[in-house]
């Protein structure tokens, strides 16, 4: 896969691919290009059997700093309509393999939200976010609003998103934006360790589980114990349970095959 914009390596590690954005003299910002090589990838790495967990950074100097405010600027409100954008945003949101989003450095608006789109944060020290749309006449459109006032609660969603302001690593991994805090040389290893962990598991039973978890957001409790419970019946048709089930009784190692 060759883009301009983006570096893929669908064959990062066994089972684990990286998506590496590659806009480095604009802080990779966020163009409608860039937004669109990343849907193409998800969707040809989601599709790929031998892919089970998707990495997604900026690199180490920094994650990226929203969306191109030079491309956006003279855009009508009709442009935005119907340039659609939430199409690719979309599919980053239907992406059923788990996405690990890397940061370090700045992660500003839609990058803030590019990050909060995927499943986990793993953060370095450098690492700032914030919605800082406001400054520039605007406010959140890929879900800013949304994503972070559940991931850190309304006042303190609030604050940033009225006033712009950025919060450290530190401030974020507190608030339970991110999971962890790792230092800048350590991410991709960090990053790389949690991606082993999880590709090493059910590719069906994480699919499942993963859609679960965000099943949480879109229903009450009682409809999402009830689209667990599916879920959890699901897995028992699946032969990874019984390699699970019967590799713990055998006490080996489960050999899962995401069938
Ligand atoms: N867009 C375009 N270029 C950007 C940029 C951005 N967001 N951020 C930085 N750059 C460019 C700068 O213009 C500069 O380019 P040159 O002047 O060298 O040509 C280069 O990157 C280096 O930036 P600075 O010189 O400013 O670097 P500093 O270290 O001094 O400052 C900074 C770093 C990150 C604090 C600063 O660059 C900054 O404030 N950047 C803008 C941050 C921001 O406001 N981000 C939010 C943008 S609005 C939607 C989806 C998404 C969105 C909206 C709708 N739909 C699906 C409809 C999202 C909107 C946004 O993200």
């Amino acid at each position: 896969m060759s883009f301009e914009f983006i570096k893929v390596n669908p064959q990062y590690a066994k089972h684990i691919a990286l998506i590496e954005l590659n806009r480095p003299k604009e802080l990779n910002a966020l163009s409608r290009q860039v937004m669109l090589e990343i849907r193409d990838t998800l969707k040809a790495l989601d599709e790929d059997d031998n892919v089970r967990v998707i990495i997604l950074t900026g690199g180490e100097k920094v994650f990226a700093a929203g969306a191109d405010i030079k491309q956006m600027a003279d855009a009508t409100a009709i442009d935005m309509l119907n340039i659609d954008q939430f199409s690719t945003w979309d599919q980053i949101k239907k992406t059923r393999k788990p996405i690990i989003a890397a940061v370090s450095g700045f992660a500003l608006g839609g990058g803030c939200e590019l990050a909060m789109t995927c499943d986990m944060i793993i953060a370095t020290e450098t690492a700032k976010f914030g919605q800082p749309e406001i400054k520039i006449g605007t406010m959140p459109g890929a879900g800013g609003t949304q994503r972070l006032t559940r991931a850190i609660g309304k006042v303190r969603a609030m604050e940033m998103v009225l006033t712009g302001k950025f919060i450290s690593a530190e401030e974020a991994l507190q608030y339970g934006l991110v999971n962890r805090i790792v230092p800048a040389e350590l991410m991709m290893h960090e990053t790389l360790g949690l991606a082993k962990q999880i590709a090493a598991q059910s590719p069906v039973a994480i699919k499942l589980a993963k859609e679960a978890v965000n099943q949480a957001f879109n229903s009450t409790l009682d409809e999402g114990l009830m689209f667990e419970r599916k879920n959890f019946y699901l897995t028992f048709a699946s032969e990874d349970q019984k390699e699970g089930m019967a590799a713990f009784v055998e006490k080996r190692t489960p050999e899962f095959k995401g069938k």
